[in-house]
């Protein structure tokens, strides 16, 4: 189910809120001294097409977002640790300026959450009387945070707190501890008296266990769907959280200091920034709208220009990606940002010298933004990933035809911005179809010819926080195990075919193989640097050969399962995840974050597998 949504008019923070709330904490901040360590789950199995290189070398927003908000508000004792470059990193071997730190905070996508729940476990072992407060964040906890609690006594792996948003939630709570911490006393220990004394209850976005033993959640609380900052200037710099990278290493523990700012360009090329957030469709597969509570945030146009002259001031950075689910999705605003972006100077040149942007978009809103699009370009923007899906939109109409994508294509290589499709294979699109364009290679064809510099095609794979979850195991869709292997979280990913109905589903997944090989190949590369040159050419040959070497990761890993899905018994699971441990919401309501809160009564811990703790 999608997350609820919260009553009309409710949805976003006062202006001003979550800025005062800062200042507030900045003012207390220096009688706390706080050392915090984030750590980004992630789990290097997913390393393959079509994320290969943007997986390692963007450190992502969520983490520095968390890191920046920290120092802002005067915690400066932070360290951002990446599993993505700090594979042996154990939480449990973790100092900061010389101490066990008082915050250990997880960030997670759904797809990391084994590695997540690992260094939960590990944080744990951490003796009682040291141990760190232990908070979850990031996608994984906003969809399904009971996924972050244990009700199993030979397996105590629950976080303290689940934060199921953003900044705000995370410094409000900070701000209640901070509150009542006593002298000398552990932050840990200041959340276990604020819970048991409600003083929680009225922070919407936490979830949090109860119960008399460690680490074992009777019941989990839950206080609600957040309240979502609405205009995005609010946010901390999130030049800030660049200062506390962990360099990468193969120790467990942590360096002395953090990366030196003269490394980040050479590990972190390229620099994700929020921008926008919110859709205006509603594609079914999709959670994002929900998230966003049906609203659309933005920062200005000035504020985006002087973060990215600030990254490149301080750390050399030129290549930015928005972390926008639509940038297009409002044209005004669109444009209003990027004639900001075409006249903003860093150091007296035109910032559009500097900076090269790219982000997500979808065909109908470039067609909207068809007249504007060298606009665009001039601002800096030399590359968009269009979500394509099926261009017959046979699987999801959101305004595409075979015909507007082509139109699309042109015009964005008419304005010299490379267009990047991302495709969605599903069961009822054959490999290939006589003198149509319904089939995957097909539609491949057009977009070859349409000018697509680069491809993603991923299978169609129940995404939680989505209309289709909860009705997609229940339609039997969802495989347990193949051949006697389990899905693990990891193959969440639509690399690997893990819900299908279709008699062969091993068809599907050497379909996507098809597909990569068809796009990414020594001929077609060939053809690119003989054909004639345009604005685009070179970063299609470029792409072409990233491609292929990410070609080979991929088959690498997903033939073998392609194997399994050939000559093994397929299991199917009937009921998506669910929560171990009863959940409530502090009003007793249906809680806002239990699975398939559509019910009308409460979860009564209904106890079905959790792919993340029974498959680690
Ligand atoms: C950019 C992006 C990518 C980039 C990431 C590159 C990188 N290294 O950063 C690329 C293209 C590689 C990518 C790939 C994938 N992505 Co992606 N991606 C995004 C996108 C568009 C922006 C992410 C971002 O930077 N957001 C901005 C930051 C600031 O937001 P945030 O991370 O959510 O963090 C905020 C809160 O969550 C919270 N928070 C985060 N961490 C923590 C920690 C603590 C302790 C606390 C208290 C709070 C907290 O506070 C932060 C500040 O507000 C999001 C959608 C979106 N708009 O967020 C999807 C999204 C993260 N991706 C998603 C998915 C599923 C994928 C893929 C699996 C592909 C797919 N099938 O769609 C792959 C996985 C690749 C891999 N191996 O990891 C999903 C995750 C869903 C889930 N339940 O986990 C998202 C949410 C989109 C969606 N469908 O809703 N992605
Ligand atoms: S267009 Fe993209 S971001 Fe918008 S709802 Fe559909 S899939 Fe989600």
């Amino acid at each position: 189910m999608e997350l609820p949504r919260r009553n009309r008019g409710d949805e976003l923070l006062k202006t001003g809120e979550l800025s005062a709330l800062r200042s507030r904490l900045r003012r207390i901040a220096s009688r706390h001294d706080l050392t915090t360590v984030i750590a980004c789950a992630f789990d290097h199995r997913t390393r393959m097409l079509p994320f290969i290189y943007a997986d390692t070398r963007m450190v992502p927003a969520g983490v520095r977002a968390i890191g920046s908000a920290m120092v802002d508000c005067g915690f400066d004792k932070t360290r951002i640790v990446l599993q993505q470059w700090n594979r042996r990193f154990r939480p449990s071997r973790m100092r900061l300026d010389g101490r066990v730190p008082d915050l250990f905070m997880v960030s997670s996508m759904g797809l990391h959450s084994g590695r997540c729940m690992e260094l939960i476990r590990d944080a744990r072992r951490i003796d009682p009387a040291y141990r760190p407060l232990i908070i979850a964040g990031g996608p994984h906890a906003v969809y399904q945070p009971y996924q972050l609690f244990s009700a199993d006594p030979a397996n105590p792996a629950s976080a303290d707190v689940a934060v199921t948003g953003e900044e705000y939630v995370l410094l409000s709570m900070l701000e209640v501890l901070l509150g009542i911490r006593a002298e000398g006393e552990s932050m840990r220990l200041a959340f276990f008296r604020a819970r048991d004394g409600g003083a929680l209850e009225g922070i919407p976005g936490l979830v949090y266990g109860r119960g008399p033993s460690d680490g074992i959640a009777e019941e989990l609380v839950d206080t609600g769907v957040q309240r979502l900052v609405g205009d995005l200037d609010e946010l901390p710099d999130p030049v800030l959280g660049y200062r506390l990278l962990e360099p990468p290493s193969g120790s467990a523990a942590l360096a002395y200091s953090a990366l030196p700012a003269g490394r980040v360009r050479k590990l972190s090329p390229i620099s994700s920034l929020v921008l926008t957030f919110g859709c205006k469709f509603a594609c079914p597969y999709c959670p994002i709208p929900a998230y966003n509570q049906r609203q659309h945030r933005l920062k200005s146009g000035a504020r985006i220009a002087e973060e990215m002259s600030r990254l490149h001031q301080e750390y050399g950075l030129r290549y930015f990606f928005g972390a926008d689910d639509n940038f297009f999705n409002n044209k005004t605003r669109t444009l209003d940002i990027v004639e900001t972006l075409t006249r903003a100077q860093v150091c007296g040149v035109p910032l559009r010298r500097k900076a090269r942007w790219h982000t997500e978009v979808t065909v109908h809103d470039t067609l909207q933004m068809k007249e504007h699009l060298s606009l665009i370009h001039d601002s800096g923007c030399r590359a968009l990933w269009l979500g394509v899906e099926d261009m017959t939109a046979t699987l999801v109409n959101k305004g595409q035809s075979v015909d507007k994508t082509m139109e699309a294509f042109g015009r964005l290589r008419e304005a010299g911005i490379c267009p990047m499709p991302m495709m969605m294979h599903h069961d009822s699109q054959p490999l290939y179809s006589r003198g149509g364009s319904y089939g995957l290679l097909n539609q491949i064809k057009l977009l070859r010819k349409a000018g697509a510099v680069s491809l993603q095609v991923l299978m169609i794979t129940p995404s939680a926080g989505t209309k289709l979850y909860e009705q997609t195991f229940a339609g039997g869709q969802v495989f347990d195990r193949v051949g006697g292997r389990p899905v693990l979280p990891h193959m969440y990913d639509g690399n690997y075919v893990v819900a299908s109905t279709h008699p062969y589903p091993w068809r599907k997944q050497l379909n996507l193989l098809a597909g990569y090989l068809y796009f990414y190949n020594p001929l077609r590369l060939a053809s690119i640097l003989v054909r004639t040159k345009t604005k685009v050419s070179h970063k299609a040959a470029g792409m072409q050969i990233v491609g292929m070497l990410g070609v080979i990761q991929t088959a690498r890993r997903t033939l073998g399962w392609a194997v399994r899905l050939m000559f093994g018994r397929i299991e199917r699971l009937t009921q998506p995840p669910t929560s171990a441990v009863p959940m409530r919401s502090v009003d007793g309501a249906m809680p806002s974050h239990a699975p398939g809160n559509s019910d009308t009564s409460p979860v009564k811990g209904r106890m079905i597998r959790l792919p993340v703790s029974s498959h680690v």
